[in-house]
C-alpha cells in the first residue's frame, strides 16, 4: 500500500485549544474563554482560572519548538486555525489588530522554513465573545459582514503564504452545539428551530462568500468546507431503521450538499415545512451560494446507528451527533465507538455524492497517556493503543484510495497534546507529542515524544508502506 506522492500528511490543531495567550498582544476574548468545561459545561461571566484554554499548551510562545518537531516527523501540512479575536478583538471592529496578524506571519514563515503547507481554518469554535453577547452569534445576519471583513483581511495578508483554507470547522455541529459552533448565547432549549436554521443560512452564505472572495484575491487558493463526519448505519435491516438512518445522515449532509452543489437540497423543503421553518433569503443569497468549494474536508472519529424502535433508543455517548451503540464495535475511554471501516465507507460515500477531492482533517484517539521513564532514563509514552487506532484507520484510507477516492491528505487531530473541545480536559490526549500540563493547572509545559512519534514518521517516510494490514 503506497499513498500518492503528493499526499498531504500532517496533523491538526485549533487556536483556542493550544495557543494560550488568550489576552496577549491585543487579542479579544472568544466564546471559549467563558466555557471552562467545554460543550456541556456552564458558561462563566468572564475568564476563570480553571479554564485550561487560557494557557492551552502555550503554542503562542513555543511555536518554533513545536513546528521543529512536526518537521522532524516529516509533516507536509499543518492544520491550524486563526483566532478571529486575535485579528478583530471584538469581531465587529473596523480595523484589524496588527500584532495578531504578525503572530500568524511568524508561524507561517516558520512552517515555510521546513516546507510545511499551512491548512488554515478561519473559524474553529472561537467566535469573538462580543459577537456572541451583543448579536447572539450567527442568528444575526450582520455577522456575514463581519466575517467577510475578517476573511478578506487574512486572505489578503497571507495570500502568498497560505494556499489551503477551510471556512467553518464542523459547520454541521451547530445543530447540536449552537453556542460552541455558532456563538449563539440563547440556551438550546429556548432556541427555536427557525432561529437556528436561519443562523445556519447566515453561516452558509458567509462560507460561500469567503470562497468567492478568496478566489478573487488569489485564484490559486484551494478553499474547502469542513464537516463533522459521522456515518449512520441502520441498527437492523428493518426498513424503518434504514429510513431513520437516512434522515439522521441528511441532518449533516445538508451542509455538505450546499457547499458542494451551491443550492439547498430538495429534501430540506419537507423538513422545513414540518418544522415550521422558513428561511429568509435576501436578494443575492442564492447567487452567493453558487460559489462552491474546491474540496470537501471532514473529521472522522466514529460511526453511529439509528433505530426506529423506541426500546433501543438509549443514548450513546459520542462526538456531538448521538445515535445508538453499534453492537459490533468497541469504544474509546470517552465512549466514542471505534470504526476504521466506517472511514473507508464515508470516504466512498462522500466521493460518490460530491465528485470533489476530499481531505481528512481530523482523526485520532483521545486517551489517557502515562509518561514513564525507559531503561535509559528517557521519558516516554508507550501509546501502542494510539498506534493501533491510527494504523487501522490509515489502512482503510488506503483501501478507499484503491476504491478510487480522490484524497488530498490526512491530518491527525491534536498532533501535539492540547485541550479537548467537548470536555475542555487535558487528560484526553491525542498527540504524538506529550505536553506536561494537567487539568489542575500543574505541569512544566515541556514536550516529550511518544512512541507514536517515530511510528508516524515512518508512515510518512514510506508513504504508508509501513502500515500493518
Ligand atoms: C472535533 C473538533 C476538534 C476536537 C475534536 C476532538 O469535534 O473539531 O476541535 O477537539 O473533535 O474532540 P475532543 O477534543 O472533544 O476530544
Amino acid at each position: 500500500m503506497r499513498f500518492p506522492d503528493n499526499f498531504l500528511w500532517g496533523g491538526a490543531t485549533a487556536a483556542n485549544q493550544f495557543e494560550g495567550a488568550y489576552n496577549e498582544d491585543g487579542k479579544g476574548l472568544s466564546i471559549q474563554d467563558i466555557a471552562p468545561k467545554g460543550i456541556v459545561g456552564p458558561i462563566t461571566e468572564g475568564p476563570t482560572e480553571d479554564n485550561m484554554k487560557l494557557i492551552g499548551i502555550d503554542f503562542y510562545h513555543r511555536y518554533k519548538e513545536d513546528i521543529k518537531l512536526f518537521a522532524e516527523m516529516g509533516f507536509k501540512t499543518f492544520r491550524m486555525s486563526i483566532a478571529w479575536s486575535r485579528i478583530f478583538p471584538n469581531g465587529d471592529d473596523l480595523e484589524p489588530n496588527e500584532k495578531g496578524l504578525e503572530f500568524y506571519d511568524r508561524v507561517f514563515d516558520e512552517l515555510a522554513k521546513y516546507g510545511i503547507e499551512p491548512l488554515v481554518t478561519l473559524s474553529h469554535y472561537e467566535t469573538p465573545l462580543h459577537l456572541a453577547k451583543e448579536y447572539d452569534g450567527w442568528t444575526d445576519r450582520r455577522l456575514i459582514g463581519f466575517f467577510e471583513r475578517y476573511a478578506r483581511t487574512v486572505f489578503t495578508r497571507y495570500k502568498d503564504k497560505v494556499k489551503y483554507w477551510l471556512t467553518f470547522n464542523e459547520i454541521n455541529s451547530a445543530i447540536h452545539a449552537p453556542f460552541m459552533s455558532a456563538g449563539i448565547m440563547t440556551p438550546m432549549d429556548q432556541l427555536s428551530k427557525q432561529d437556528l436554521y436561519q443562523a445556519m443560512h447566515h453561516e452558509l452564505v458567509a462560507s460561500a462568500l469567503a470562497v468567492k472572495i478568496g478566489h478573487e484575491i488569489n485564484p490559486e487558493f484551494k478553499i474547502g468546507c469542513m464537516i463533522l463526519g459521522v456515518p449512520t448505519y441502520p441498527l437492523t435491516a428493518h426498513p424503518d431503521d434504514m429510513l431513520k438512518a437516512m434522515a439522521q445522515d441528511r441532518e449533516s449532509l445538508f451542509f455538505g450538499d450546499i457547499h458542494a452543489r451551491g443550492e439547498y437540497p430538495k429534501y430540506m423543503n419537507r423538513f422545513f415545512k414540518e418544522n415550521n421553518i422558513s428561511i429568509k433569503m435576501e436578494e443575492g443569497d442564492a447567487e452567493i451560494l453558487k460559489n462552491t468549494v474546491d474540496f470537501i474536508s471532514f473529521s472522522y472519529y466514529m460511526s453511529t446507528c439509528a433505530t426506529a424502535n423506541p426500546d433501543e433508543l438509549k443514548k450513546a455517548e459520542g462526538n456531538l451527533i448521538f445515535g445508538v451503540p453499534n453492537p459490533y464495535l468497541d469504544a474509546s475511554e470517552w465512549g466514542w465507538q471505534i470504526d476504521p471501516k466506517g472511514l473507508r465507507y464515508i470516504l466512498n460515500f462522500y466521493y460518490d455524492r460530491y465528485q470533489k477531492p476530499l481531505f481528512i482533517v481530523e482523526n485520532g484517539l483521545g486517551a489517557v497517556d502515562e509518561l514513564i521513564e525507559d531503561e535509559n532514563g528517557n521519558k516516554i509514552v508507550n501509546d501502542d493503543y494510539r498506534i493501533k487506532y491510527l494504523n487501522d484507520h490509515l489502512v482503510q484510507v488506503g483501501e478507499a484510495i484503491e476504491d478510487g477516492v480522490e484524497l488530498m491528505g490526512y491530518t491527525t487531530w491534536g498532533c501535539i497534546d492540547l485541550v479537548s473541545a467537548s470536555t475542555a480536559e487535558l487528560k484526553k490526549r491525542y498527540g504524538f507529542i506529550y505536553v506536561d500540563r494537567h487539568d489542575d493547572g500543574s505541569g512544566t509545559l515541556e514536550r516529550y515524544k511518544k512512541k507514536s512519534f517515530d511510528w508516524y514518521k515512518e508512515v510518512i517516510a514510506t508513504q504508508g508502506e509501513s502500515l500493518q494490514k
